[in-house]
């Protein structure tokens, strides 16, 4: 029976655990370090199974002993930025959560692949990485499905067309630092830039780009969820039943698109030995630079974690 664990047991931990039980993926294991929190939603989804008709356990724990022989665990263990705390101490203080998180995964789930979600992203899927010591294909970081599942939420919405007539890929670094490929961007067959006018497109990818932060604000306390844990959900899929699809996911590139040691967004071949490939796509000249230029601000962040 595959396992899946997946520590943090807050928003998109619990949805994530949530969503992997009814969809019959796996058993499951919640962890965090609040006493109780795993425990009572763990019960709380568990009572949900006669309803809903999965057969899946899922269990809630403090202790990372309970991870073992997980194939997959999924981190969404971290802090969200509070009011007066600069970016900086967030990625310090996140970054010291998920050195610890690794180090447990190394020590108790040594076999796992590991679906990064806490963020800063490309940042903490690259310090995961580092500590557990997986070789690169083993971590996997989850963003770049979610803001290509904005864009195309935004473009069905402007053109009426159905999201799954409408194809994108965004690449780069999650968030502001994203990289939406235009040319590769079609509704319902046809180029984007032949169906969308161009100011009205380029509003459409800032709104992507700010995608979070538009929830932020509408929320008032904590950040997006639902979609986020489904983006999550649809890695633990395709690694559990080696669906080789290919999804803009953050992986380790060793010189592809001419990066080299940096984890960051782009086409990955995703099957059960994880980012089995990443998918060289012709880019223009103009996106080549904001790729690179997203690739010195995750590496710049990397910096931070280190001092
Ligand atoms: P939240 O609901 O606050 O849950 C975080 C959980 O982590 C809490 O239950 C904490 O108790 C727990 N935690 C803290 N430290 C530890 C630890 N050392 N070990 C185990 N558990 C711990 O946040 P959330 O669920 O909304 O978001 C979780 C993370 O995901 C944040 O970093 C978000 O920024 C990030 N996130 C990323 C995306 C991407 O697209 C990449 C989207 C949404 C959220």
């Amino acid at each position: 029976m595959p396992k899946v664990s997946v520590i943090g047991a807050g928003n998109v931990g619990s949805e994530v655990a949530r969503r992997i039980v009814e969809k019959d993926l796996a058993d499951v294991v919640l962890v965090d370090i609040v006493e109780g929190v795993p425990q009572g939603k763990a019960l709380d989804i568990l009572q949900s199974a006669p309803v809903e008709g999965f057969d899946k356990k899922i269990e809630g724990s403090n202790d990372y002993a309970m991870i073992q022989d997980s194939d997959i665990v999924v981190v969404t263990a971290g802090l969200a930025r509070k009011p007066g705390m600069t970016r900086e101490d967030l990625v310090m203080k996140n970054g010291q959560i998920i050195k610890e998180v690794s180090k447990n995964i190394k020590k108790h789930a040594p076999k796992s692949m590991v679906v990064m979600v806490t963020n800063p992203l490309d940042v903490m899927a690259q310090l995961c990485w580092k500590t557990t010591g997986f070789e690169n294909n083993r971590v996997i970081g989850m963003a770049g499905i979610l803001d290509t599942s904005r864009f195309i939420c935004f473009l069905s919405a402007e053109t009426k067309v159905p999201a799954d007539k409408i194809e994108a890929v965004v690449l780069g670094g999650h968030g502001d630092a994203m990289v939406p490929l235009i040319d590769y961007t079609f509704i319902d067959g046809r180029p984007v830039k032949e169906v969308i006018a161009e100011e009205t497109l380029a509003a459409i990818v800032q709104r992507t780009r700010d995608g979070g932060a538009e929830i932020v604000k509408l929320l008032k306390t904590g950040s997006a969820y639902y979609a986020p844990s489904s983006s999550a959900v649809e890695m633990v899929d395709c690694i559990l039943n080696d669906n080789k699809k290919i999804l803009p996911c953050s992986a380790y590139l060793k010189g592809q698109y001419g990066l080299l040691d940096v984890f960051i967004g782009v086409p990955v071949k995703v099957g059960a030995s994880g980012a089995e490939e990443i998918i060289e796509l012709k880019l223009t000249d103009e996106e080549k630079h904001e790729l690179h230029r997203s690739a010195r601000v995750i590496k710049d962040t990397i910096l931070l974690c280190e001092k």
